[in-house]
């Protein structure tokens, strides 16, 4: 497999790199002091079009597909992973929207969520649907009279939930049906009846905020039900399949962010009348870790490749979630193991990123998911 870059791509890597370092970088500690969302880096996100990159140019996107996402995501997440991890959950609302909504949809809501600055978030999970994605409450009944659906139930852990102002929300529409009575609704917040609850306080990527969110006779025309009724879950798995290569490039960005953090510490903290780096237990976990950084990079590329070719690829998405979040963590462990007690210092970034780095093990599906997604295929 080739994984080369276009010229285009150089450049637009190039781009994220500087944007990262420029914009997003001199934020990231603070934000995560502050459990703030970054609406001053989405706004300058969305000027540069970094919203919208894997979105056509003829609904206000970028042109490109999974490979400018991987390479974004990535790129935001060397420096800081709250910034990455907004981008990244963002596009699943507009992806979404762009592989199953009509025209009329698309038309309205895409431009708004890839040039326009508006925040897009998926909403699947529930209290009770969890890794059974397939036990969700939420219910969606039609309503004759008015040509609506009214929508009740309560979302938990919903990334960007309290600030979004498009979202993509899955309900039953057949709910005796299991898997095959879901159906998926494009939401707007100003819509009759949808509110967020509380936003939680979480271990690690505070700049991205997690909310509840409540739908309490929630209105939505029925025009806006995306795809078809019932094959909602479906569309959802699909939908996470692009959500975890997208994490994957996080867990990769993260990687290499603490690899390059630790090189540079190894270089300059003289210990024993020599820097570190001089010492072979310290270039060992450098190699080690610059060898799974590569490692988990390649995975994440093969499974960008897959998306990009092929009509379903569980499998690859999962094996570089799983080998990717699971590098991340132990990369970045390695990395504030060197920097010593001043890891461990809320003033260096790598306790921060350490706190990150778990949650890429955890949300778009736990490790243990995705090795459920993998021995299936496996075993029959
Ligand atoms: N793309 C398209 N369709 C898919 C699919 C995918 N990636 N994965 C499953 N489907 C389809 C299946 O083909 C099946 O369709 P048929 O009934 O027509 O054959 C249907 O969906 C049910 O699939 P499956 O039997 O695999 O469903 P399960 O309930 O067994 O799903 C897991 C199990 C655990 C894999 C699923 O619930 C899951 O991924 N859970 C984790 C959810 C998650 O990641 N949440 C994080 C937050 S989301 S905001």
């Amino acid at each position: 497999m080739d994984f080369s870059l276009t010229k285009e791509q150089e450049m637009l890597k190039k781009l994220a790199a500087q944007f990262a370092e420029e914009e997003l970088e001199p934020m990231a500690q603070e934000i995560d002091e502050q459990h703030v969302f970054p609406v001053e880096n989405f706004a300058k996100m969305a000027k540069q079009g970094f919203t919208g990159v894997n979105i056509p140019e003829e609904y206000g996107g970028a042109g490109g597909g999974q490979l400018e996402k991987a390479i974004c995501v990535e790129e935001f997440c060397k420096k800081c992973m709250s910034s990455g991890a907004t981008l990244s959950i963002h596009l699943m609302a507009p992806e979404t929207i762009l592989k199953h909504g009509t025209k009329e949809q698309k038309e309205k809501y895409l431009p708004q969520l890839t040039k326009g600055g508006v925040l897009g978030a998926f909403a699947l999970t529930e209290p009770s649907a969890g890794t059974d994605a397939a036990g969700v409450r939420t219910t969606a009944v039609y309503d004759e009279a008015t040509d609506e659906y009214i929508l009740n139930g309560t979302k938990c852990f919903i990334t960007g939930g309290s600030r979004a102002d498009i979202l993509v929300i899955f309900a039953m529409t057949e709910p005796k049906l299991g898997t095959k009575g879901m159906s998926a609704f494009i939401v707007e917040r100003a819509f009759e009846g949808f509110d967020h609850g509380k936003i939680e306080n979480k271990m690690g990527l505070n700049g991205s905020e997690t909310a509840e969110l409540v739908l309490e006779d929630c209105r939505v025309p029925a025009k806006n039900m995306l795809g078809k009724k019932n094959k909602g879950f479906g569309m959802a798995m699909g939908a996470l399949d692009s959500a975890r290569v997208g994490v994957a490039a996080q867990a990769v960005g993260c990687a290499e962010g603490a690899l390059e953090l630790a090189v540079q510490y190894a270089s300059e903290r003289v210990q024993f009348g020599k820097p570190i780096n001089r010492l072979q237990g310290i270039q060992w976990y450098l190699a080690e870790m610059k060898t799974k950084t590569e490692a988990a990079k390649a995975l994440m590329l093969n499974a960008v490749y897959a998306a990009e070719t092929k009509k379903r690829y569980s499998i690859e998405a999962s094996m570089a979630k799983l080998f990717c979040s699971q590098t991340a963590r132990e990369v970045v462990n390695l990395a504030l193991q060197i920097h010593g007690g001043y890891g461990y210092m809320h003033d260096y970034p790598l306790e921060r990123m350490y706190r990150d780095a778990k949650l890429t093990e955890i949300y778009e599906g736990t490790s243990e998911v995705q090795k459920l997604v993998i021995s299936r295929s496996l075993v029959k």
